[in-house]
């Protein structure tokens, strides 16, 4: 490839006003395969972020203790992780830098992950788990496009699903970020793939996926037929493994007691492999401590031996629960191209001015913490000063987001599930409507997007995006 294809540039969107941020066809933009990574120019300026701490809403009862505001705004000063990556189950990622310096970004398309992959490989670096920064002139010889710019304070950087990317800061710089996944066919694919390869690697997937996509089946309602292949699929092969695994325990004569879940319940994961463990449950009790139960998968639990002696078998869902949802869960149509249901994944991080350091804050910068975020109003109360990121109560119809960069401003509604409360931890999940594809038509629907009607097109319109080197 000629140097110019090399050095792509990036795409660089400049907001106007407040609505724009709020456009689906920004998000459809940054979204879009094709766009490893999308910088909005000036955003903390047309949302006025750098105003804070915001007022709480009004109507917010006076609750003991720091407000609301004052969690939600507070800046962090945390690990810089210089290292190469891509987000945890190949998540997007919102960064903004809330100055004072510049940061300077690095990406490559998902596409090249797997020959990144290898030169770590060759240099004897784990690539999921390793510490690496990529040799520039390596990726140019493989032909391999390096996306490369500054991020001033006030621009925000998504990285698209899968986006290999490094950061330095040039300054004095902290940011904050958050993972975020649209359920978009692209995204989905990319989280399983991931979910799979970790599998392999014995990487824990942070989005417990199966878990995840029983809630979506659940919940959601799917336009995109692609996406829905994907996960019908996805759930049919759960069905099918719950199905082995009891057969097998009933045969050898093993009880399995049903043992129902109940709300805040969290996705398990195994003790011994970090495998996510779904459904069937190979549970211990642990002669220490009373009240401690640990959880296996099957794998670790029969390499125990003593043929599951001493191992409970629970069960979390009815087989028949599990096909009805199944069985219910339908392609519906088309409600809106640029209707997006996300999973959001809170991380927040800084950066000190010394390129190359690493801190050593266990979890700072992978160790996401997943909140429950079925409670309305609920606000996370992370322990440990590096996560201080909040989420409003999304499942307020009408509620406007009001976090900085969190899916640029965009109105969450739960009108589709009356009286639904979500079980998902660490996922957070809400519709959010285009109405850009029916030109005039404006949605009657409590937090449906109203923003400009008929901004038709697959194109920014007036947001006129530019391409920088
Ligand atoms: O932590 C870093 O390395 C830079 C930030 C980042 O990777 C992100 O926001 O996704
Ligand atoms: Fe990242
Ligand atoms: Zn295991």
């Amino acid at each position: 490839l000629p140097r110019d294809k090399l050095n792509p540039p990036t795409p660089s969107i400049y907001l106007e006003s407040k609505r724009d941020a709020f456009s689906p066809v920004l998000l459809q933009f940054c979204t879009d395969p094709k766009n490893p990574i999308t910088v909005i120019r000036g955003l903390a300026g047309s949302l006025r972020l750098s105003e804070s701490p915001q007022k709480p809403p009004k109507n917010t009862p006076k609750t003991p203790g720091p407000s609301e505001g004052d969690r939600r705004w507070r800046e962090v000063t945390v690990a810089a992780s210089p290292a190469g990556h891509q987000e945890n189950n190949n998540f997007c990622s919102v960064n903004i830098n809330i100055g004072p310096g510049d940061c300077e970004w690095f990406a490559v398309h998902e596409h090249y992950w797997e020959t990144i992959s290898a030169f770590c490989d060759r240099h004897g670096v784990d690539y999921l788990t390793g510490s690496w920064w990529p040799i520039l002139e390596d990726l140019y010889r493989s032909n391999i496009p390096v996306y490369r710019f500054v991020q001033r304070p006030g621009d925000l950087v998504w990285i698209n699903a899968g986006t290999v990317h490094w950061v330095q800061a040039t300054g004095w710089c902290n940011n904050i970020a958050w993972n975020v996944g649209p359920l978009t066919a692209y995204q989905y694919q990319l989280a399983l793939e991931r979910y799979e390869w970790n599998e392999v690697k014995n990487v824990k997937s942070i989005v417990p996926m199966i878990h995840v996509s029983w809630n979506v089946a659940r919940t959601v309602k799917i336009s995109d037929p692609d996406l829905y292949k994907m996960i019908k699929y996805c759930l049919l092969q759960s069905i099918k493994h719950c199905q082995v695994q009891r057969e097998s325990l009933v045969r050898a004569g093993k009880k399995i007691a049903y043992q129902g879940r109940v709300k805040d319940e969290p996705a398990y994961y195994c003790n011994e492999c970090d495998v996510e463990v779904f459904n069937i449950l190979f549970v211990t009790s642990e002669t220490g401590g009373r009240n401690t139960y640990l959880v296996h998968c099957e794998g670790c639990a029969r390499r125990r031996g003593g043929g599951l002696g001493g191992v409970i078998v629970l069960e979390q869902y009815k087989t028949e629960e599990l096909m009805q949802i199944y069985d219910g869960f339908t392609l519906v149509r088309h409600l809106g191209e640029l209707g997006h249901t996300w999973a959001h994944l809170g991380h927040t991080w800084g950066s000190w001015d010394t390129p190359g350091h690493t801190w050593d804050i266990p979890g700072a910068h992978l160790g996401h913490t997943w909140g429950s975020w079925d409670t309305p109003g609920h606000t996370w109360d992370i322990p440990g000063a590096h996560l201080g990121h909040t989420w409003g109560s999304w499942d307020t119809p009408g509620h406007t987001w009001d976090i900085p960069g969190a899916h640029l401003g965009h109105t969450w509604g739960s009108w589709d599930t009356p009286g639904h409360t979500w079980d998902i931890p660490g996922a957070h999940l809400g519709h959010t409507w285009g109405s850009w594809d029916t030109p005039g038509h404006t949605w009657d629907i409590p937090g449906a997007y109203l923003g400009t009607a008929g901004r038709a097109g697959t194109h920014l319109g007036h947001l006129g995006h530019t391409w920088e080197s």
